[in-house]
């Protein structure tokens, strides 16, 4: 588990289109920093401490795993991607966008270029009437007083206007879905997916128990004899793992994802099975599946079949080392036909085919914003 930490920040835009510069650096900070909780009105505010077109300013409330180190870090990079340019001079000057930590759960930092809580937030109201609106009772670490209380202490006479604009605030993953399914073919990346997202999102996993089940490397041996065993033990075992696992967690208050369905069963049933076999194998299911809890969404990686071919090999699994890509193009065959008869289930199929979600951060977020955008 990360820790998550509440950070509160301050946006500020003097120049441009001040409110876009402000909505584009609330979708950089929810896919860069993390969660963002609360976001204050948008007040226009008179330049503070120099003479200059007025300001565009808002607090928001962020909870996020980076450490104030990598924080400011990742906040000077979104400055820079909305082109943010410095003049190395020391007095203020005109910004499209300008993003200050305010305050970091109470910690008191002191470094040379990160210092913490901000040492003039307390003097400027475009900082502390935004901040009261979205946290008047948080205190802060070393004035030991609340927001309000230091608002309404504060001298500062510029002139500061509501304004009527409102923002979108990003939505993160956790508040769209409680219960994400991951499926996909043999060597898909399921797996690596659900564990990188559990990662980032801080989700409870259900993973596939594979390697405890006996019959899978007999199976690839002898697949006639061992296949009515095999398809019957998952079934036995994603019954139990997907019954009591889930039952654990709360599915309104927990976050779950899993790399697998219980359909899964079904689909390779139907390809691993002789048809008699298949008809009372099917009757089992029906019985079990009445009483699994649905995903919220469904999402099917596609892989090319030499792709699937190649991740296989590298995981170097030994009794997958001979699965044939007729083997594979069945599967997948099998899980197309599944989903088009299952309109209730809420399916994306996400082609992975040109992707590098697990070396490549830009290409694991575009798979979170398609989960993210998916419409039921
Ligand atoms: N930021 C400054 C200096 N002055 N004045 C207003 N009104 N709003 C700001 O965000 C602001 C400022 C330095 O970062
Ligand atoms: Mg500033
Ligand atoms: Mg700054």
């Amino acid at each position: 588990m990360k820790i998550v930490r509440t950070t509160y920040l301050s946006l500020g835009s003097n120049t441009g289109d001040k409110f876009k510069n402000l909505q584009l650096a609330l979708n950089y900070i929810g896919d860069q920093i993390g969660h963002l909780k609360k976001t204050s009105s948008i007040y226009e505010t008179k330049s503070w401490g120099f003479e200059s077109s007025c300001f565009y300013n808002i607090c928001i409330e962020v909870s996020t795993s980076l450490n104030p180190e990598k924080l400011i870090e990742t906040i000077l990079h979104i400055e820079n991607e909305l082109g943010r340019e410095r003049k190395g001079s020391s007095t203020y000057s005109d910004r499209n966008i300008d993003i200050d930590i305010l305050l970091f759960d109470n910690e008191i930092i002191f470094y040379n270029h990160l210092k913490v809580p901000h040492p003039r937030m307390l003097e400027r109201k475009f900082v502390l009437v935004p901040l009261s609106e979205i946290a008047p009772n948080i205190i802060h670490p070393i004035a030991k007083k609340t927001i309000t209380y230091c608002l309404n202490n504060c001298k500062d006479e510029t002139e500061i206007n509501l304004i009527e604009l409102k923002l979108v605030r990003p939505i993160s993953l956790v508040e769209k879905f409680n219960y994400i399914a991951i499926e996909g073919n043999i060597g898909s990346g399921k797996t690596s997916l659900a564990n990188k997202i559990g990662d980032d999102f801080n989700a409870r996993l259900v993973l596939e128990r594979f390697a405890d089940n006996p019959f899978l490397p007999k199976f690839y041996e002898d697949k006639d004899r061992y296949a009515f065993t095999l398809e019957m033990s998952f079934l036995a075992d994603r019954y139990n793992q997907l019954s009591d696992g889930l039952a654990q967690f709360d599915l309104f208050k927990n976050f779950i994802v899993s790399d697998y369905f219980i359909f899964k069963s079904l689909i390779f049933a139907q390809v691993t099975l002789a048809k008699e076999e298949f008809n009372l194998y099917r009757k089992m299911f029906d019985i079990i599946y009445k009483e699994i809890s649905k995903p919220d969404i469904y999402v099917y990686l596609y892989q090319n079949t030499e792709r699937l071919l190649e991740n296989i090999k590298k995981r170097g699994r030994e009794y997958e080392q001979n699965i044939q890509p007729k083997y594979l193009n069945q599967i997948h065959q099998g899980y197309i036909n599944f989903i088009k008869t299952r309109e209730s289930l809420n399916t994306l199929i996400i082609d992975v085919s040109d992707l590098d979600f697990v070396n490549n951060e830009s290409d694991y977020k575009s798979i979170i914003h398609k989960i993210l955008n998916f419409k039921k």
